[in-house]
């Protein structure tokens, strides 16, 4: 008996099914935590997943989200299931910080708005909604773009192209190739905007290149599509933050914007977020949103409810709501004192004379330094300094005590590797 399932696990182990399924590689982004984990260097510095620790380099919990939640544990809440487009005192508050709470098209009722899960589970979800009601529809993204853009589309089976974006030569915005390449693209497409902090670049457009981009796209009849994963933690203001998306709907436009709270309230792993549909007419908005119900029953039924509660009690009261947008002001200021420590410690230490001032042009968590990926291994292999190969790096995992050590590693990677 005992020889016989010796026999039976060697021959299970020599048929197994999966032959065919090849090793995935590491994600270009979620890759590089694990890359760090593994790392027993003390120096060893991980500024590759935009998330944001305190000068300590320690994780943050916002002080607004434990009242929260102490507040939610006295009321002894329960755990039934939400309806499947989310908990309503969420959607509500969500869709009223984006567009403002006098907004029209609030007033109107004419925002289809789905809780989700997160903002990568609103753009999977609004991607799903594009292949199955405009299957000959392209989505223009901007090149270059976060990485998972592309896998999200490409998951959908939505087809995507790029739109000229980055200029390496002003390390700014290419506006002229921007504008050209949205309007050669065919009539109707979608146009996926960052609503603002630019990932990777931290480029933005002005507020009058935005007005100009809605005339190109208003034209062409196109889609603006807005992934808004950083409002209030670019400018430190959540109305400010939010003006792209408003210039557009304030024109009567249709929009999609999906929406997450990882960074600006810190609820990474809660996974909320939403996605929402600013319709031409409240009976638009009810048929919409009632297809992406119908996207989401089958794909994950209905959303979590915890991160749901934790926005709708910090922004439905006043309190809260106030010590939120205070606690935001000063994680969005630390990120801009490191952003300034780094720049004044590369101009003093770099005797080439490089301009390193597009650092300081940069907005939101991320610079992008302009290092190419065998500068970025350099940073890596030499410095221990995870990031991402792009160059970019996240300036919300940065301390002030660490600015000087990571500048030296710039500058020799910069330089000392072609
Ligand atoms: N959209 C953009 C532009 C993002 O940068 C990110 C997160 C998301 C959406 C999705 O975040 P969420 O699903 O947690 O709401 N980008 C991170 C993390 C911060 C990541 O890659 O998942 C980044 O390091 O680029």
């Amino acid at each position: 008996m005992q020889n016989f399932s010796r026999v039976m696990m060697a021959v299970a182990v020599d048929i197994s099914r999966f032959e065919g399924v090849p090793m995935a590689p590491p994600d270009p982004i979620l890759g590089v935590s694990e890359a760090f984990r593994a790392d027993k260097n003390d120096l060893k510095l991980n500024l590759g997943v935009g998330a944001y620790r305190t000068e300590e380099l320690q994780p943050y919990v916002l002080n607004v989200v434990k009242k929260a939640e102490n507040l939610m544990l006295e009321k002894g809440e329960n755990k039934e299931y939400l309806p499947i487009e989310g908990l309503a005192a969420f959607n509500k508050a969500t869709a009223e910080l984006l567009f403002g709470a006098d907004n029209p098209v609030i007033k109107q009722g004419r925002v289809a708005t789905l809780q989700s899960l997160s903002g990568t589970g609103s753009l999977r979800l609004a991607a799903a909604f594009i292949q199955r009601y405009f299957p000959e529809a392209k989505v223009l993204i901007s090149s270059p773009t976060w990485g998972n853009h592309k896998n999200i589309f490409n998951d959908a089976r939505v087809p995507w192209s790029e739109y000229r974006y980055y200029d390496p030569k002003t390390v700014g915005l290419d506006f002229e190739g921007m504008i050209a390449d949205i309007q050669a693209a065919p009539d109707g497409s979608f146009v996926l905007l960052h609503g603002c902090a630019h990932n990777p670049t931290g480029i933005d457009p002005t507020p009058e290149q935005w007005e100009k981009i809605a005339d190109v796209i208003q034209e062409k009849k196109h889609m603006p599509f807005f992934d808004v994963a950083y409002q209030g933690f670019a400018s430190g203001s959540l109305d400010e933050d939010a003006s792209s998306v408003r210039l557009f709907v304030e024109r009567g436009l249709e929009v999609f914007v999906a929406q997450s709270y990882s960074k600006n309230l810190g609820l990474y792993a809660e996974r909320i977020g939403a996605i929402n549909v600013v319709c031409s007419a409240p009976e638009v908005a009810n048929r919409v949103k009632s297809q992406l119900k119908r996207l989401a029953r089958p794909m994950y039924s209905n959303p979590p409810i915890h991160g749901a509660r934790i926005v709708a009690n910090v922004v439905g009261d006043p309190v809260m709501f106030g010590e939120w947008k205070q606690e935001m002001e000063e994680m969005a200021g630390r990120i801009k004192n490191v952003r300034q420590k780094l720049y004044d410690s590369l101009s003093a230490k770099d005797k080439s004379g490089k301009d390193w001032s597009f650092i300081l042009r940069q907005i939101g968590m991320f610079s992008y330094t302009g290092l190419n990926k065998t500068q970025s291994d350099n940073m890596t292999d030499k410095w221990h300094i995870y990031m991402t190969k792009d160059g970019r790096i996240s300036l919300a995992g940065l301390s002030l005590a660490k600015c000087e050590y990571l500048a030296d590693a710039i500058i020799d990677s910069f330089h000392n590797i072609s």
